[in-house]
């Protein structure tokens, strides 16, 4: 797949192949981040890349769609059909596009929006002041019960009552329990909004079963399909039939010109693996192994956010060791685990410096890591944490990981020809 690189632009070609080596020997454990078929890398590497379809299946604005409406349709369809949707639009080409184009679908500058604030779990599209969604509307934020650490849907409907939203927004990116879809129905309902949820997360749970799904009761949803759904880098948006207009209207011309139909065949081909009876499989032992790393990282000392996880992530206070978030990710890289700094509710430290890490087991388990591998992994940032500075430590555990690495090889053929290529040898056929 890079001979061609090698011999046009062999800096880019020597970055692929120092990226496939990282990825490759280091743990990935940021919770929003997975490994991608060789069938959805090809499709996403295609000649589709050549096409502009401004419009939709059927109605585009070019000549020469029908290969591309029959993926694009595709696509649509097997969307609609794991998530249960009466309409599904692929065409954004992230989870932020996607937000945008649900918010303006349902809702215009200036309108109330009732999400979760970042500092407790949300997303900067949920009305973070520096994001489009914080300036262009006016947002009122729900968060945690601080006794709990879970969501205070109580307060969420009190918000609601006041402010009298035209979106209700549920969703999070570092909140490691299941979130309950039924209080926001209500809430909608009693005070007329729109209820809006961002199951980019979580997506690939809702269809191994591991979460409830929000699409047959929430009026709009978005997703990105890179996460636990395991596809390319993009978006979704699904909808109630009576939205569909707005939102396919909303996302072209409204926001995007041409589709990226190269991505789109991606997605198409991810949520194909996604109908398979072993997504369900792989969807569940992500969660066993987010279960073990938890309990293990507990028994050592650290403080879970909740005390625990119902999901793919973990959201870890680092402080009962004397760390900050900043200085754990930093050491834990050195030994090459690579996680994310994160806030934790309440937290006192600044977000650049952070008192937690989040940690995701959806790329670990992708490689065909189960629970043992969790356990001795936990014991691995146990070790690091205990002596974060101590340079033969990391180096220990560093090499540990790497042998570990080495039983779950990710991408073996995409090494084998990178390596040869770059000797000179003629390239390995992947
Ligand atoms: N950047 C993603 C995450 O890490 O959760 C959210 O968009």
């Amino acid at each position: 797949m890079l001979e061609h690189i090698y011999k046009s632009d062999p800096e880019v070609a020597g970055a692929i192949v120092a990226e496939a080596r990282r990825q490759d020997e280091t743990l990935e454990m940021i919770a929003s981040e997975n490994f991608v078929s060789m069938a959805v890398m090809e499709a996403q590497g295609s000649i589709l890349t050549n096409k502009y379809a401004e419009g939709y299946s059927g109605r585009r604005y070019y000549g020469g769609c029908e290969n591309v409406d029959l993926i694009e349709t595709l696509a649509c369809q097997r969307a609609k059909a794991i998530f249960g949707a009466e309409h599904a639009n692929v065409q954004p080409h992230s989870g932020s596009s996607a937000n945008i184009a649900a918010y303006y679908s349902v809702a215009k500058h200036g309108d109330t929006i009732l999400g979760m604030s970042l500092a407790h779990g949300g997303h900067l599209t949920h009305g973070h002041k520096v994001n489009f969604s914080g300036s262009h509307f006016n947002v009122v934020q729900y968060g945690l019960d601080p006794k709990t650490e879970r969501i205070d849907y109580e307060a969420m409907r009190q918000l609601a009552r006041e402010h009298r939203p035209r979106v209700i927004l549920a969703g999070a990116s570092a909140y490691p329990r299941e979130i309950d879809f039924t209080p926001f129905r209500e809430a909608a309902d009693e005070v007329g909004a729109i209820f809006m949820v961002d199951m980019a997360h979580f997506a690939g749970l809702v269809v191994g079963g591991m979460h409830a799904n929000p699409v047959p009761i929430a009026d709009i949803v978005t997703t990105t399909t890179h996460k636990t759904l395991r596809g390319p880098r993009g978006g979704i948006i699904f909808s109630k039939a009576e939205l569909a207009k707005a939102v396919d209207k909303t996302i072209f011309p409204g926001y995007q010109g041409g589709p990226l139909e190269h991505v789109i065949a991606a997605k198409a081909v991810a949520l194909h693996e996604a109908m398979q009876p072993e997504f369900k499989l792989y969807q569940e032992q992500t969660v066993k192994n987010a279960r073990t790393l938890a309990a293990t990282l507990k028994e050592g000392g650290l403080r879970l956010i909740t005390g625990g996880t119902d999901t793919h992530l973990l959201l870890v206070d680092v402080t009962p060791l004397g760390l900050t978030g900043r200085a754990a990710e930093d050491a834990l890289h050195r030994a090459g685990i690579t996680v994310n700094k994160n806030a934790i509710p309440f937290d006192p430290n600044p977000p650049a410096v952070a008192s937690g890490i989040r940690l995701g087991t959806p790329a670990l388990t992708t490689r065909g890591m189960k629970e043992g591998e969790m356990e001795l992994i936990g014991s691995w940032i146990l070790e690091i944490f205990r002596a974060p500075q101590a340079e033969e430590t990391a180096q220990k555990v560093r090499a540990k990981v790497l042998e570990l690495c080495q039983s779950f090889p990710l991408y073996p053929q995409l090494r084998a020809e990178g390596e040869s290529l770059k000797r000179g040898s003629s390239p390995v056929e992947v």
